[in-house]
């Protein structure tokens, strides 16, 4: 069954809800409510990653995160530290987080490595080419989705050469992170590539800008939630091990839809 993982940005500029869970009570509010609504894990991240955000210092990142995370693990709830930073990380995972989530794949801070091999925890290591001030002009590619699956590769390789287990890896193909639209959607229709890795798939496309081509030009970034949850739904067809969704209703809602399918099929 395919996780749900709530997204919890404690940020005062994360493009899709930037702003409105910037204190440790309301973000440990919010957290809880997505936990109601049937998220498995909850992302907390105190740097956005949006394109042309700036980067925060780690003291700060920290004073946002750790707090957060501390309180949800005193709830029992699964976190992971969304971070490009190592001591971030490593302070998190004291702090009770249960997964390191770096969407540079360990390329933003060469400590990182070390950090996950001596943590022990899930890291999930996703696509990325460059910081977001840069990224949108990386996304030059031969065959996107073999190069996707070729740099990911690289960095299991890099990783595990510093220590990191095979086992503790999740791959994620990086939707929105140095692709343009056609090539997000292209990464997303051929998930199968990353089988041959064999490690979980974890996909984050959740009110992406490449969402926008398909509802009305006028559209809000929240109509993109629905388009969200469909995608959600085919990334568990695909076999993803998780999806990443600022709304965890509307995806929980439609994964409960395929898995009652799902069992009417198995029991017909
Ligand atoms: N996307 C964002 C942030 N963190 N982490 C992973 N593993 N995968 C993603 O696709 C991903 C991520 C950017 O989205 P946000 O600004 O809405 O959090």
């Amino acid at each position: 069954m395919t996780l749900v993982m709530g997204v919890l940005n404690v940020t005062p500029d994360s493009f899709s809800d930037g702003g409105r869970w910037a204190s440790t009570e309301s973000a440990v509010r919010h957290a809880l409510q997505l936990r109601d609504e049937g998220a498995d894990l909850i992302d907390v991240g105190g740097e956005s990653t949006r394109p042309g955000a700036t980067r925060v210092a780690a003291e700060v990142e920290q004073d946002r995160v750790l707090p957060v995370i501390a309180e949800l693990k005193r709830h029992g709830i699964r976190t992971s530290v969304d971070t490009l930073n190592a001591q971030t990380a490593e302070r998190a995972v004291a702090a009770g987080a249960d997964i390191i989530n770096d969407v540079s794949g360990g390329l933003a801070d060469p400590a990182m490595a070390a950090v996950v091999a001596r943590a022990g925890v899930p890291y999930i290591a996703m696509h990325w080419r460059a910081h977001a001030g840069t990224m949108d002009t990386l996304s030059t590619y031969d065959d996107v989705v073999a190069t996707v699956v070729a740099e990911l590769t690289e960095r299991v390789t890099a990783l595990q050469a510093a220590g990191v287990r095979r086992d503790q890896i999740i791959l994620d193909p990086g939707l929105g992170f140095s692709k343009d639209a056609e090539q997000n959607w292209r990464v997303f229709a051929r998930l199968d590539a990353f089988a041959p890795l064999g490690l979980p798939v974890m996909v984050g496309a959740s009110r992406k800008r490449f969402l926008a081509g398909v509802l009305p030009a006028d559209a809000a970034v929240l109509e993109r939630d629905l388009p969200t949850a469909v995608l959600s739904v085919l990334a568990a067809q695909a076999g993803a091990w998780a999806v990443r969704v600022h709304d965890v209703a509307g995806t929980r809602t439609a994964l409960n839809v395929l898995a009652r399918v799902d069992s009417a099929r198995i029991g017909s």
